[in-house]
């Protein structure tokens, strides 16, 4: 079983109608997001994709770094969709969904949804979702929807010691490397069914299953909000993605952008 990315094999027996399509694939390159940024803004079409095997500059939220050594899964789709920023902002859940579900059914994973933009498992970062977007008039012109997953690597062995405790690898989990043709395939496919659902049922139809494995909720965690640090029972997400905290007084507090790290 070929275990490297390679883009003759990316599009083999690819079951979509737009997403993967068109692929654009690198060797080497700073950030596929800021790549499909530009592709996008060239007219590029909904569901076109920006693939590399390593990123050299790969960005978090915020402007935080994301290591992208060969081995990983780091992507980004073009999405067009006609919908408010608000609204599209609510598609990092998609994501998120899609990876957990695929490692659970191609892997037997037992991976888990953190809001809001997280993947792990047992407790360990395995994807980030990065959703970035342009807009004209409160509408969105595209979003950029970037995915990393960490797969054919070893974090001890391709990541710096700080990130040791927080990160793992689907090598790291299962000691195997896997197919990432096949595991890009699996999760475009993915991608373009649940984004169907998320256009024509809405965010709140994503969001059930979305919580199915969302393993923080009902968890003690801890949040820091614009440099302050809140501990509370993550109680809920709403409707407007929004986390919804218990605090030790028993009030309910809203977050709309944050770091959980769930408490033992
Ligand atoms: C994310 O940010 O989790 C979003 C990551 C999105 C990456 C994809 S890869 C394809 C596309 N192109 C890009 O340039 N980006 C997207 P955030 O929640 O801010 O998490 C960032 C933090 O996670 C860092 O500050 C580190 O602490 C940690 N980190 C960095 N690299 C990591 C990795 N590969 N695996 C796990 N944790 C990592």
């Amino acid at each position: 079983m070929p275990t490297k990315l390679s883009a003759d094999r990316l599009q083999e027996g690819l079951q979509t109608k737009r997403f993967g399509r068109n692929i654009f694939f690198s060797q080497s390159i700073g950030s596929t997001n800021e790549w499909a940024k530009k592709l996008a803004k060239f007219g590029a079409s909904e569901g076109t994709v920006a693939i590399a095997k390593i990123q050299t500059a790969g960005r978090g939220r915020l402007c935080r770094n994301w290591i992208s050594p060969e081995g990983g899964l780091w992507f980004s789709v073009i999405l067009r969709p006609r919908i408010s920023a608000s609204e599209a902002v609510k598609l990092v859940f998609v994501a998120g969904l899609v990876v957990a579900e695929v490692l659970h059914e191609q892997y037997d994973l037992q991976a888990e949804t953190k809001w809001p933009n997280d993947v792990l498992i047992k407790g360990q970062k395995v994807c980030g979702v990065l959703a970035e977007m342009s807009t004209t008039g409160g509408k969105a012109d595209f979003v950029i929807l970037g995915l990393g997953v960490n797969a054919n690597f070893h974090v001890k062995i391709a990541f710096p010691k700080g990130l040791w405790g927080t990160a793992t690898s689907i090598t790291d989990e299962t000691r195997k490397k896997v197919d990432l043709d096949y595991l890009f395939r699996a999760l475009i496919e993915k991608l373009e069914d649940y984004y169907g659902v998320f256009l024509k049922d809405g965010f709140g139809a994503v969001l059930k299953e979305w919580k199915m494995y969302a393993g923080f909720l009902g968890r003690r965690v801890d949040i820091v909000d614009h440099g302050e640090r809140v501990r509370g029972t993550a109680s809920d997400v709403d409707e407007d993605g929004l986390l919804v905290l218990k605090l030790e007084d028993g009030s309910l507090r809203h977050f709309v952008i944050g770091d959980v790290s769930v408490l033992c």
